[in-house]
């Protein structure tokens, strides 16, 4: 486990992770010159159980104040370090409200030096810390009086410490994050950066992206506590030395990341919890600087709600980042004023893929209200009631950052009637209530559509799409149309959809003549009549043939080549699969042309026929030896295969 450190400059933090631990942290020559603390610094207790405590060593220096919040980024458990002669001075407080911000779970008060003061105001610092304390998160925080000097008190505190019950997360058999907050060449190994990993397990050999940079580097070696390691897990702190990446492309405050994890990204939506003391002016377009790990970006804020932006009170923000960074689901950022002098937030961030538009409508406030919920499913759950559209759980695991599966288990196990579609494993989910609401929607257009144009056979899926459900993207309607289908709630006819009961009927006139007319055109096979020449030949007039043939295509059983020439399908059948064996996958049209034994002028019209269906594609340019290419690319070698 890693604790953190806090406190005022010169309360004695260095001093106290001295006496715990036996090591200096002020390794810097600077430091040693000037007394203070510059970097952080890392020292490691180990106890008789064979568990490992870590004590990370901050700055107090309120210039330094970026550092510290590095260094309290990812931890669960801080030592507040209070110097009894001084009792609480600025940066306790500002240092005490970034741990709180962190979402630093448990805190321990340190009041060190007291051989330097009576014993009468050893107790009275006590009340005092106690009665502050009361009116923040950390109100049963154990007091420690100690002198780190003389060592009195110091056994008390290293057993309390010792003690501290390590929480239980799920946080191995998530995606890596390693964020780093130092880089240096270490001699003979190579490029090494130290820092904490928060989520996942790293092993020798593993691929990561570095990011913001989106490089994949290996890990060559691990190395913690001063020893080489083969594996290490979420919530330890180790030096790992990398492959793949030069020294001038790494700087601190960035992270590595698993490779399947998302892109960084440049806006987000989050809660923000303003700062106690805090007299800054909150408005729209205000400029921060946002503190994320160890990484520092200045960014735009956008004031979401209509709240008082009193000290202390809460409020959701859209924050526009100048650069992007991997910010993902429930992170916590600490908001500074961009001449680095005040911490004026906290913020749990809520949405790292915000819409663009209706950000402020009260629908997305209450979108991200339900992504407050503590836990991944609790959230996506309260979504899905909200939820208009189906879900798309792979991109929400994604900026969760939770395992797809796990995900799925939780959420069917509290609602097992959840609806999953899973379409080349997008999984999109919705609740039954949902699922009525959509199909009653998609009944409406239909009918309203086939009343309208009680000629056409369908529509089609695009078109539908526009008109019932526009604000779903094309992958997830065309999910939605398979899982209609699939029930049988809606029907498909060639390229058209349709309600189950549409039929577009030939009245019996029609009917005969189409008997007439199909095996002609299956006799024509490649090359059938037109539409001039089944007139002759039946004794009809052109215009009643034009008009079955046209209907018979709208209904799927013809196919239109050209005006006035239409192909039986089992001649398309026929022609599909001989493009399909030709193309390798281009199709050459001469070859084709070859193949079927007719003129060039109609090979040409039959593949732009294909190309319309979207069986084909047509590629036109320049080719070898500046000859013209004029070919085809295979686009749905499946389109007339089952028809
Ligand atoms: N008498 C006495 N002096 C102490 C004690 N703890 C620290 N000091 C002294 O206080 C001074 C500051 O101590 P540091 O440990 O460097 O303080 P710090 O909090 O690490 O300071 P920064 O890192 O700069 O914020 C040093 O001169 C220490 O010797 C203590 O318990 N008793
Ligand atoms: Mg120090």
């Amino acid at each position: 486990m890693i604790i953190g450190t806090a406190g005022h400059i010169d309360h004695g933090k260095t001093t106290l992770i001295h006496a715990l631990t036996g090591v200096d942290t002020d390794r810097l020559p600077e430091e040693k010159r000037r007394g203070i603390t510059i970097e952080l610094g890392f020292a490691y207790l180990p106890s008789s159980d064979g568990r490992v405590l870590g004590f990370v060593d901050v700055p107090g220096h309120e210039k330094f104040v970026s550092t510290m919040t590095a260094g309290a980024s990812g931890i669960e458990q801080a030592v507040l370090v209070i110097a009894a002669d001084d009792g609480i001075m600025p940066q306790t407080r500002e240092h005490l409200g970034i741990l709180s911000f962190m979402a630093v779970k448990g805190l321990t008060i340190a009041l060190t030096k007291i051989d330097r003061v009576e014993p009468e105001l050893i107790t009275a610092r006590c009340l005092e810390i106690q009665a502050w304390l009361a009116q923040t998160a950390y109100a049963k925080a154990a007091i420690f009086p100690v002198a780190a000097m003389t060592g009195s008190g110091i056994p008390a505190l290293r057993q309390h410490l010792l003690a501290l019950p390590e929480s239980i997360t799920t946080a191995a058999s998530q995606g890596v994050r390693f964020a780093f907050d130092r880089c240096f060449i270490l001699t003979g190994q190579g490029v090494t950066v130290s820092g904490l990993l928060h989520t996942g397990q790293l092993q020798v050999g593993d691929l990561l992206k570095l990011s913001p940079l989106g490089l994949t580097v290996r890990i060559r070696s691990i190395h913690a506590q001063n020893r080489a390691v083969q594996t290490t897990s979420a919530g330890s702190r180790c030096g790992l030395v990398l492959v793949g990446v030069e020294k001038d492309q790494i700087e601190r405050g960035q992270w590595l990341l698993a490779n399947h994890l998302p892109a960084p990204c440049e806006r987000f939506d989050a809660l923000l919890t303003l700062a106690q003391d805090t007299a800054h002016r909150w408005r729209e377009g205000l400029q921060v600087m946002v503190h994320h790990g160890a990484a520092r970006c200045p960014a735009r804020l956008i004031l979401l709600e209509d709240t008082a932006w009193q000290p202390g009170t809460s409020g959701l923000v859209q924050c526009n980042l100048s650069e992007p960074l991997p910010i993902f689901w429930h992170d916590r950022i600490v908001l500074r004023d961009m001449s680095g002098q005040h911490t004026l937030a906290g913020g749990l961030v809520l949405d790292v893929m915000p819409p663009l538009r209706g950000r402020k409508k009260p629908e997305r406030q209450a979108i991200l209200q339900a992504l407050t919920a503590a836990q991944p499913e609790q959230a996506l759950l309260q979504l899905l009631r909200l939820a208009t559209l189906p879900l798309s759980l792979q991109a929400w695991a994604l900026q969760m950052n939770y395992p797809l599966a796990h995900l799925l288990a939780e959420l069917q196990a509290q609602t097992p009637d959840i609806q999953i579609m899973d379409q080349h494993g997008q999984a999109w989910c919705l609740l039954p209530e949902l699922a009525v609401q959509l199909h009653e929607q998609l009944q409406a257009h239909l009918d309203y559509f086939h009343q309208q144009q009680a000629d056409e056979p369908g529509i089609s899926c695009e078109r539908l799409r526009r008109m019932a459900l526009p604000n779903a993207s094309p992958d997830l309607f065309s999910c939605l149309v398979e899982y209609w289908l699939q029930q049988g709630i809606l029907v498909q006819t060639g390229s058209f959809l349709h309600a189950p009961g549409h039929v577009l009927s030939l009245t019996l006139t029609e009917q005969q003549l189409w008997e007439q007319l199909l095996p002609i055109l299956q006799a024509g096979r490649f090359d059938p009549p037109w539409v001039r020449e089944l007139a002759e030949q039946l004794q009809q007039p052109e215009s009643l043939i034009r008009q079955v043939l046209c209907k018979q295509t709208r209904r799927g059983e013809v196919h239109q080549i050209v005006h006035d020439l239409f192909y039986a399908p089992i001649a398309i059948q026929a022609l599909a699969a001989i493009v399909c064996a030709q193309a390798q996958p281009l199709l050459n049209v001469v070859n084709f042309r070859n193949q079927i034994g007719i003129g060039r002028k109609r090979a040409i019209q039959i593949l732009e026929f294909f190309d319309r269906v979207g069986l084909t594609r047509r590629i036109v340019g320049e080719g070898a030896q500046g000859k013209r290419r004029d070919e085809r690319l295979l686009r749905n070698p499946q389109l007339f295969s089952n028809n």
